[in-house]
């Protein structure tokens, strides 16, 4: 159990590539464990980024893998090849107002995709268990948009919240999740769910809120805000987030769901407020005015009011908290966009290239 060999799955993206930065770094100190191996399957998409990858290019512990979820074969070979005992399955399509343009791609990757693994863990975990080996683990990450929208007084998502997905995104992971659910059910897969609120940090696609207003902010941009900016979310930095679903994966129990929150709801205005603040107190010479930035513009269809997470449940039965507070991570989140310039033009380059099809 100590020794952890895992195929992350999505480990280019956003959320991934923090998660594979932490378990070669600070997850062996502060789980007490190895990570001798990280198979990451990417597909690449407008999303994926070798650059985010780049300070691990010397690391043999490290494997880059350009494909997709939906080869089952190649998943069954990757798992054998590397005698892997976990999977962190996080590659989606995950962006809401993709998923409103052109909702196909949601289907397959998100949840045929799912179920593709899935069925490839199956096979594979069988075989192991035939050997005497039952360490295996598959951590399926979710989100809470699942559970769908909130009124200004209605309590928190909690674990036992009836599933309303309003989104085509929402929806495929919602189908992700029941199928991640009953494989445990029939098939007894060893799978643990966690289901997390919006996510801010390094490495981040600018189409995401955060980074998009921040790049938006440092260029002097208009700032467009959906709808009248009263929609609220709750914000988590990245690597509390990877913290929890490390110990989901260690330490959750079978066949359990985990909602993972940041404590901290915001409604979008006052997030783009203590952008465009946290900006000026870097740049001072910047020196940004939000009247003159922000900008209302048509709502996205269907928009959810409100998300709020009850993250009791990962609290009191895996010992997890949120270590930063939004001041500190929001604060580190800017910083961490104005050092690196050279990521975001290096991606915005790529994806241009990738919509004139010459990549
Ligand atoms: P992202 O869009 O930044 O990254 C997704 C990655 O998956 C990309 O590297 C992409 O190339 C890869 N990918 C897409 N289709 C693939 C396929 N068919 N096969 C292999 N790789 C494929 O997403 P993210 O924000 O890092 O989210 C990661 C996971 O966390 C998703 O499952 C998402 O639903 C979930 N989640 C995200 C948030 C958030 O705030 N970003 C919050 C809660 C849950
Ligand atoms: O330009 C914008 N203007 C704006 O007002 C964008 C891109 C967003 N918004 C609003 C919409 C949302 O209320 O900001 C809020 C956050 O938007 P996104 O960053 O697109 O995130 P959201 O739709 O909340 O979903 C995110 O959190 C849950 C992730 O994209 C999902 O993958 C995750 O599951």
């Amino acid at each position: 159990m100590a020794d952890r060999r895992i195929l992350v799955t999505g480990g280019a993206g956003f959320i991934g590539s923090n998660l594979v930065h932490y378990l070669l770094g600070k997850a062996e100190q502060e789980h007490g464990i190895t990570v001798s191996k990280v198979v990451n399957l990417d597909k690449l998409t407008y999303a994926g980024n070798r650059s985010s990858l780049a300070s691990l290019a010397d690391d043999p512990r490290h494997v880059l893998v350009e494909g997709d979820i939906q080869n089952s074969e190649l998943v069954a070979f990757l798992l054998r090849k590397y005698n892997l005992n976990a999977i962190m399955h996080l590659a989606a399509e995950s962006h809401v107002d993709r998923s409103i343009d052109s909702p196909e791609e949601f289907i397959m990757t998100n949840f045929v995709g799912t179920f593709k693994l899935l069925d490839a863990a199956r096979v594979y975990h069988k075989e192991r268990q035939a050997a005497g080996q039952s360490d295996f683990r598959f951590l399926h990450v979710s989100t809470d948009e699942v559970f769908g929208s909130l009124g200004p007084s209605d309590p928190a998502f909690s674990e036992t919240t009836p599933y309303a997905p309003n989104s085509p995104y929402s929806a495929s992971k919602a189908g992700s999740d029941h199928l991640a659910r009953s494989y445990v059910h029939t098939f007894h897969l060893p799978v643990v769910t966690t289901n997390c609120s919006n996510n801010y940090g390094p490495f981040q696609f600018p189409e995401k809120l955060m980074p998009l207003m921040i790049q938006k902010v440092i260029r002097g941009e208009k700032l467009p805000v959906y709808g009248d900016g009263s929609n609220v979310r709750d914000w988590l930095y990245v690597e509390d987030h990877c913290r929890g679903l490390t110990l989901a994966m260690l330490k959750g129990e079978i066949g359990e769901t985990y909602n993972i929150g940041g404590k901290c709801e915001m409604k979008n205005i006052e997030v783009v407020h203590a952008l465009i603040n946290a900006v000026n107190a870097e740049r001072p010479d910047l020196n940004r005015d939000p009247a003159e930035l922000i900008t209302f513009v048509k709502d996205r269809p269907g928009h959810d009011r409100r998300y709020a997470i009850d993250c009791t449940k990962i609290g009191r039965e895996l010992g997890w908290q949120p270590q930063e507070t939004f001041d500190s991570g929001m604060r580190k989140t800017v910083r961490w966009y104005l050092d690196h310039a050279n990521w975001i033009e290096e991606i915005e380059r790529k994806y241009q290239l990738q919509r004139l099809g010459q990549a």
